[in-house]
């Protein structure tokens, strides 16, 4: 009989060694299985019913690439209340039920949206709501939408209490994202925005300013939009120029903030067919911006729909680029909480975001 040497757990010697499988796992990664439960059929895109990319393949892909993860805990309505009002989280939390209620089949999805003199109404139909708390075709609502959505807040909320706690950083695997979200409306996948529920919670829990750098292919709309007129929260965004490309409304150079918040926002639009040289000098100016705010907390919104083989978007990072993408953003060496946004090349999105995860 072996008289035991206890075995060191393996992420002791990960800094000692250059083996990426186990450096990763130095980082606490927050994940509820709940969050599977958002599963749409079929979005409208180019005009026909197609597939819903943001499924739950996605997060599987990740959580093959990244090892364990830990369930966040229950920390109620109250963080979300401090971003979104009570009016549209009942609307998401009941949309579904009422659309059943209508008798109507699959999801609900609306079909009519308020753009023109819009004011104040109590609006009774759900296709009427429907509109009124969205901004695209590509966001319906199904049976499992608000509990997925709920608990990716939840996830983000852990991860940034792990942050304010003493980690260096922390990954969130939102999912479903939430950077097109605004206080009121769902858009591009997007229900509940985790980034902002977790700036107002960080500013809750005392710190004083918070940055948020939103490295997603698509412009955070949602975020920039909750922040817009706020000088505490810093949004900079690295994103494909609206010109071309969703959300197309926002996300322009000459966006900058409003009133206190003036200055505050930074727009870093780059044209389709971006790689890693492109990427990286927008990279520059983004961190040069979050350095000189000198925030006390980083919020990282990291989509990896900037991947070369993404199949909705038209960018060219690779693999290997995440994790100089991921540490270059470490060097700044902020608490850094990491909420994952989009990324829908499934086969590679493990690879990507654990590649991204090793850069810190
Ligand atoms: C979080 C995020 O990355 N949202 C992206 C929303 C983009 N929506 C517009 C693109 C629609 C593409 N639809 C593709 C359907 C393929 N089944
Ligand atoms: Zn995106």
């Amino acid at each position: 009989m072996t008289v035991g040497v206890t075995a060191a757990p393996s992420w002791l010697y990960a800094s000692a060694h250059a083996d990426r499988s186990k450096v990763r796992l130095l980082m606490r990664c927050f994940w509820d299985a709940r969050q599977l439960l958002h599963a749409p059929a079929q979005e409208l895109h180019n005009g026909a019913f197609m597939p819903f990319a943001e499924h739950p393949g996605r997060p599987r892909s990740i959580l093959d690439a990244i090892g364990p993860t830990e369930a966040p805990r229950d920390q109620g309505e109250a963080p979300l209340l401090r971003v979104h009002p009570r009016d549209y989280l009942d609307f998401v939390k009941n949309a579904f039920a009422e659309w059943r209620a209508a008798g109507r089949p699959g999801d609900a999805a609306g079909y009519v949206w308020p753009v023109v003199r819009r004011r104040p109404l109590r609006l009774e139909r759900i296709d009427a709501r429907l509109g009124r708390y969205s901004m695209d075709a590509s966001t319906p609502i199904a049976e499992g939408t608000w509990d997925a959505s709920y608990w990716s807040v939840q996830t983000a909320l852990a991860a940034l209490g792990a942050v304010l706690a003493g980690e260096r950083a922390a990954f969130a695997l939102c999912r479903p994202p939430g950077h097109h979200a605004g206080a009121d409306y769902a858009g591009g996948y997007c229900y509940l925005n985790a980034a902002a529920v977790a700036a107002e919670a960080a500013i809750e829990a005392g710190r004083s300013r918070v940055a948020i750098l939103d490295i997603d292919y698509h412009h955070g709309n949602g975020t920039q939009d909750i922040f817009y007129d706020r000088g505490d929260v810093l949004f900079v965004s690295i994103h494909a120029d609206p010109a071309t490309d969703y959300p197309f409304y926002w996300g322009h150079a000459d966006e900058m903030g409003a009133g206190a918040g003036e200055g505050a926002t930074l727009n870093l639009p780059l044209p389709r067919g971006a790689d890693m040289t492109g990427f990286g000098d927008a990279l520059d100016a983004a961190l040069a911006r979050v350095a000189d705010f000198a925030p006390d907390l980083l919020l990282c919104s990291y989509g990896a729909d900037t991947f070369s083989g993404d199949p909705i978007s038209f960018f060219r990072i690779e693999t290997a680029d995440y994790a100089v993408i991921a540490r270059r953003i470490a060097a700044l060496g902020l608490p850094t909480a990491i909420l994952m946004e989009g990324g829908y090349a499934v086969d590679a999105l493990g690879a990507n975001t654990a590649a991204f995860l090793s850069g810190f």
